[in-house]
């Protein structure tokens, strides 16, 4: 088979002091930190969309990028190169999982039924791919944002029909995961969301959503597929508002529909931003519910208010987030996948490599961050200090829910005005800095 990325050999660690480009200077897969190795903590995942089907296009113009696996007018040959031009990435950059929508392997065809023969002959292929080289999807997902039957959504589309179309579609994309032995399946609600109020029902949008989840979980149970289902917030793009436009509003869309015991979240940090949070914010609302899964790993850009989708490089951002991940216990199946893509000007094969090597490293950069930040326990001390006298008989009656508004009045009338203390947040970002450099 011929080489995609001739000018790249397999990415080594070299350590900080290396002064080669395409070296990994933090990224030491097998390197141990709180007892874990690094791969196993951070479990990185490749995308197909942005990786490989991403050429660049933007709402101004359409791709600057060309690639070699793209030379063909038949769109099978296309699927085919660039499944070979994955593989040989994957397998260079030392990742141990991908993550895929259906038609980014494989095209579209005239019928349902000629898209999913497309997909079943591209599935083949991947499985003798992922077995040469041990590489799994973290996840696989279908598009059901791109074909203009869902551009009223698909789950939440005005028609029964265009809704039947998606969970059909699902339906065999989860087959394609559980063939591939993915970790697990996510639901991004692509065009789940509206423009405007005034054609749109949203309370019967919702119903209909609930009551296809449900259908994935029925059909996840009959099949045996034992991945884990995501549901991904993001709060406005496509739609001017997406239904699960955040943590919160997922985990109220879930309990709402008795869906909790059967997803997790997919957080993505761009996505967070867009919605007024941090990445951390996101993490941390997730690992208090019990519903942290995966992350989509990104960044947006602070002067640009859309989805730039870019490569993680934020050692403050990364570092807070994998603090508040190790402390929810860190991840199980899920990873960190990214859900990222090269700038427009980027055009050679090696600025992908460039893009995965910084993200990685950011990563594991952070990681041993903030596994020192754990290990010293310094702002853990602090947060159950501040919180000390919940552990109290008297604060322990009230979080048990067993005090009356008629005793917090006798113990206000007899004990007085309250002493506050500081909450010393200067103190800890100066502790945090030292950490960092
Ligand atoms: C879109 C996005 C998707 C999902 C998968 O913003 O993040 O690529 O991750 O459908
Ligand atoms: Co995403």
């Amino acid at each position: 088979m011929p080489q995609f990325f001739p000018e790249v050999k397999m990415v080594k660690f070299e350590g900080p002091k290396s002064r080669d480009p395409l070296a990994f200077k933090h990224y030491d897969a097998g390197e141990k930190v709180l007892g874990k190795t690094m791969a196993d903590h951070l479990r990185f995942s490749v995308c197909y969309w942005h990786t490989f089907k991403g050429l660049g296009s933007d709402p101004f113009g359409p791709g600057t990028i060309i690639r070699k696996y793209n030379n063909s007018s038949d769109p099978m040959t296309v699927a085919e190169m660039t499944l070979w031009a994955a593989f040989e990435f994957f397998a260079k950059l030392g990742v141990d999982y991908w993550c895929f929508h259906d038609r980014d392997i494989a095209p579209e065809g005239g019928t349902l039924a000629e898209s999913n023969k497309n997909l079943d002959r591209i599935v083949k292929l991947a499985r003798k791919l992922q077995r040469d080289t041990g590489i799994k999807p973290l996840w696989g997902t279908a598009n059901l944002f791109s074909n203009r039957r869902y551009m009223g959504g698909a789950a939440t589309n005005p028609s029964p029909a265009v809704f039947a179309y998606a969970a059909a579609q699902v339906k065999k994309a989860m087959e394609v995961t559980q063939e591939l032995g993915g970790a697990g399946y996510v639901f991004w609600g692509g065009r789940e969301g509206y423009d405007t109020l005034l054609n749109t029902d949203m309370g019967r949008e919702l119903d209909h959503l609930g009551a296809f989840l449900h259908m994935a979980v029925d059909y996840k149970k009959k099949i045996g597929f034992r991945g884990q289902f995501y549901i991904e917030p993001k709060p406005k793009e496509p739609t001017k508002h997406q239904y699960d436009s955040d943590a919160g509003a997922c985990f109220a869309f879930l309990q709402k529909y008795d869906l909790v015991d059967h997803f997790k979240l997919n957080i993505e940090a761009n996505h967070g931003t867009l919605a007024g949070h941090t990445f951390q914010h996101e993490l941390e609302f997730c690992v208090a519910n019990g519903i942290l899964g995966s992350v989509d790993a990104n960044r947006g850009d602070l002067l640009v208010g859309w989805d730039t989708d870019q490569f993680p490089t934020d050692l403050y951002d990364c570092t807070l987030g994998l603090y508040t991940l190790l402390q929810g216990g860190g991840f199980r199946t899920g990873g960190l996948n990214f859900d990222a893509k090269v700038r427009r000007q980027s055009i050679d094969p090696v600025d992908l490599f460039h893009a995965h090597i910084g993200g990685m490293d950011t990563f594991a950069r952070a990681l041993k961050i903030a596994a020192r930040m754990i290990k010293d326990g310094k702002f853990a001390r602090f947060v159950s200090q501040r919180y000390a006298a919940w552990d109290t008989a008297f604060g322990r009656k009230i979080a048990a829910g067993k005090a009356t508004f008629a005793e917090m009045e006798k113990y206000t009338l007899t004990q007085g005005e309250p002493r506050i203390q500081s909450g010393r947040q200067e103190m800890l970002e100066n502790m945090l800095n030292a950490y960092i450099s």
